[in-house]
């Protein structure tokens, strides 16, 4: 399949991907019996998106170097990233199986020592943007057109590394990284506000209150808001970043509004589901959500 932009996949034929992926998640972790749900869930729209239409690489040629770099910095979404990899091409279906076992390829955080197609390991929050910093001024340095994405969570910005990327891309005017921001609202935990042990747990958006739209601006980025469910707004938009032109040396952002466990009527806006395993009952359940005709 073309994954060039503007290939002549269908908006519908991502959508049926991206239902896809969502059970390949829940039906994965069910059966490995430990893993994260509603990053993967949230992301997985915009992960559909990047690797069967905006992302200019092919899956028979892993190493290419001038392929574009997607770096999936909220590293414990690792199942999302698997599973559409897995629809693209990359490695087989049946190897999800695999998922998070000590020899496997799929650790439960990505090993890009193990598995051919990643372009960084990730999991130890806040570090991604860094990395696809570094990809980008090298791109520059070597004359390379790729572009270099990064997808962060919006907790994850709680990580001060985040912010000397931040302001280390734009310094450097690195027009040619991409950072998507999946504003699910959630992240592990909520905030001890009132010192209760249960207030842990108080879902507030970890970034409530903040504009983070203008914090980028202000650091000097391209922001651009989008909503991180709709398939044809987000091909539109990652497509128009993947080109040099208009952006006057600057980085963009897309401020993705997500919500986390999408898709998925036990799961979706529920913080419990930052990770978990579905029962039998849950899973037909997740069936009949998403539309799908699979065998539990
Ligand atoms: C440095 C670091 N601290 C803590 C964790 C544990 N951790 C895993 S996921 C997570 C919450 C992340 O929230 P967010 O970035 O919003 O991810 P999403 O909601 O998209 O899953 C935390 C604190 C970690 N992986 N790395
Ligand atoms: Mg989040």
């Amino acid at each position: 399949m073309n994954t060039t932009p503007g290939s002549d996949i269908t908006d519908v034929d991502l959508v049926r991907l991206a239902q896809e992926g969502r059970w390949l998640v829940l039906s994965t972790v069910a059966r490995t019996k430990a893993g994260h749900i509603g990053g993967p869930l949230s992301a997985m729209d915009m992960l559909v998106t990047l690797y069967f239409d905006t992302l200019r690489r092919d899956p028979s040629r892993p190493d290419d170097p001038d392929r574009d770099r997607f770096i999936l910095s909220k590293g414990h979404n690792a199942i999302a990233l698997y599973a559409v990899m897995a629809l693209r091409g990359y490695l087989p279906v049946e190897e999800l199986g695999t998922f998070d076992q000590g020899n496997s390829r799929l650790q439960g955080h990505p090993d890009l020592l193990r598995l051919p197609g990643l372009d960084a390991s990730t999991g130890s929050l806040g570090q991604g943007l860094a990395v696809g910093a570094g990809m980008a001024l090298e791109a520059r340095r070597q004359g390379k057109e790729f572009t270099t994405f990064v997808m962060l969570g919006d907790g994850e910005h709680q990580e001060g590394m985040v912010w000397e990327s931040v302001a280390c891309a734009s310094r450097y005017k690195l027009d040619n990284l991409v950072a998507i921001i999946d504003r699910n609202g959630l992240q592990q935990y909520g905030w001890d506000l009132d010192g209760g042990g249960d207030s842990r747990f108080d879902r507030l958006d970890p970034w409530a209150g903040m504009n983070l739209s203008a914090i980028y601006r202000g650091f000097g980025w391209n922001v651009v808001e989008v909503d991180g469910h709709d398939i044809p707004e987000l091909r539109r938009s990652f497509s128009a970043a993947n080109k040099r032109s208009g952006k006057n040396g600057r980085p963009t952002v897309f401020m993705a509004r997500t919500s986390k466990g999408r898709g998925v009527s036990f799961t979706e806006g529920e913080y419990k589901w930052h990770n978990g395993v579905a029962t039998d009952a849950q899973l037909a359940q997740a069936r009949l959500d998403l539309g799908l005709e699979v065998e539990v």
